[in-house]
């Protein structure tokens, strides 16, 4: 461990800054016909128009020098790339799997498990939902059922570990259907549906025993474990002398195999992969990944981004990142709590979640709140943001309807050693603005609906 890290108090970054990226500054009229244009969806806004871009941490951190270096590393053989081996051992090394098939993002290696595992007919239990997870679940024939603890859905419960699986819930799936029914249960480390939110050790303990006794396999969504093991560190007794990788290590051993997105955690622009112990799991993940991915040496990666995924893992669990990484998105979110801003308590690892409930009451649900949040905060200032909410969550496929979840949010998310402390009080300065004004702000009308994963695609317009 990092002593230095540790008798620190300030959370400033263990790098210095050797490359910049310009950004464009635009104007108010600028804004309202960017948005008008995106169809008031922050995801079909052009990033040109950002100033700030806080859409989402996946694959917009920025690398190392050495992760560049990488790059000229790369060894772009159609089999048995160099790369791939480093890559390989990397994974063994840190998250402890044996076996190991590389994959172009997460949701590459989430339709491998998916398609081989479930079986039409099949329940597949996880700690709450996430887009692609459960559409690919969907599309396999199963269908998701949320075990996550009740603290999860409420945005003011403090609950440390609201990540947490509640296993009374599981059992009542598993005693009504069977455990012959339930291939595996999807756990996600720092649930980001939930705000960022860790499980515990303790409760993947129980979750172990329950499920070695029934035969279950437990599938870790590992894209956030290692911002995970720093929570637990922090919050769970007994593990304060621990490092972020021993915990990491400790998580997976626990569990029979992974799909990952590399594009968070690991600190990479584009990658994922699948890991598992189990041979016959592997061998079937590694025939399929040729058809969809790509040969199973490179998963739809280039040699180089395997190289720079390799040095990513290994700096990605420095405790002095995660102090950084962490601190900086409590600091955002500690302004915005002391301005009476209703956020998603505790603050999470990857991002600030606004609770637009609480923010725009008088909107209802179906006129979707957080998507007008979301437009709102761009036009005041340039920020881009993503809706977690009533759109997102999507229509249930028995009824047709929207699913309104409990949980209505707009997602600040803060990419990975990008922005600064001012970029953090421009942040914070402009939610406040928009909160201000909040009685003025009306809901929106969906005018355009794709049939998959709606959010990324839809077009609105205002009431
Ligand atoms: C994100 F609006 N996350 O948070 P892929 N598991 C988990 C993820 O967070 C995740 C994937 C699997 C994104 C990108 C994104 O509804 C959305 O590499 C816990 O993106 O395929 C991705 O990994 C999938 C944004 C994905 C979305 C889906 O911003």
């Amino acid at each position: 461990m990092n002593t230095e890290a540790n008798i620190r108090h300030s959370w400033a970054e263990p790098y210095k800054i050797k490359m910049v990226e310009l950004l464009t500054m635009t104007t108010i009229e600028e804004r309202e016909r960017a948005i008008r244009e995106a169809g008031y969806n922050t995801f079909l806004i052009r990033s040109r128009d950002v100033y700030i871009d806080l859409l989402t941490d996946s694959g917009t951190g920025a690398m190392s020098d050495r992760q560049w270096a990488g790059l000229m590393m790369g060894d772009e053989a159609y089999s048995g790339s160099e790369n791939f081996y480093h890559l390989y051992d990397v994974v063994r090394e840190y998250y402890g799997y044996k076996y190991f098939v590389p994959t172009h993002q997460g949701r590459g290696a989430e339709h491998l498990v998916s398609s081989i595992m479930i079986k039409p007919g099949d329940c597949v239990p996880g700690n709450m939902y996430f887009t692609t997870t459960r559409l690919h679940q969907e599309l396999a024939g199963g269908t998701f059922v949320d075990v996550i603890i009740d603290e999860a859905h409420d945005p003011a419960s403090s609950h440390p570990f609201k990540g947490n699986v509640d296993i009374r819930k599981l059992d009542r799936l598993v005693q009504e259907i069977g455990a012959e029914r339930v291939p595996y249960i999807s756990l996600e480390g720092n649930v980001n549906m939930a705000g960022g939110q860790p499980f515990s050790m303790a409760n993947l303990r129980e979750l172990r025993s329950y499920c070695q006794e029934r035969n279950i396999p437990i599938m870790l969504d590992a894209t956030r474990t290692i911002e995970n093991a720093w929570f637990i560190r922090e919050r769970e007794e007994g593990y304060s002398g621990k490092t972020v990788r021993e915990i990491l290590r400790e998580i997976c051993d626990l569990t029979d195999g992974c799909t990952m997105s590399a594009k968070k955690d690991a600190l990479v622009n584009i990658g994922g992969f699948f890991a598992c112990n189990d041979e016959q799991l592997f061998l079937k993940a590694q025939n399929l990944v040729v058809v969809y991915e790509g040969l199973h040496t490179y998963g739809g990666m280039a040699g180089r981004d395997m190289e720079a995924m390799a040095q990513g893992i290994r700096e990605a669990v420095m405790e002095e990142h995660q102090a950084a990484r962490i601190g900086q998105v409590r600091y955002l979110g500690e302004q915005l709590q002391a301005a009476g801003i209703p956020i998603v308590r505790p603050i999470g690892s990857h991002a600030i979640f606004l609770d637009a409930r609480e923010f725009l009451p008088h909107v209802d649900q179906d006129d979707y709140p957080a998507q007008a949040l979301a437009a709102e905060l761009y036009l005041e200032a340039g920020i881009r943001t993503m809706e977690r909410g009533n759109v997102s969550a999507g229509r249930d496929p028995e009824t047709g309807e929207n699913r309104r979840p409990a949980l209505e949010l707009v997602r600040l998310t803060l990419p990975r050693r990008v922005y600064t402390q001012a970029h953090m009080d421009v942040v914070a300065e402009s939610v406040k603005a928009v909160y201000d004004r909040r009685h003025e702000i009306r809901g929106l009308k969906m005018v355009y609906e794709p049939e998959y994963l709606r959010f990324f695609q839809a077009r609105f317009e205002p009431l």
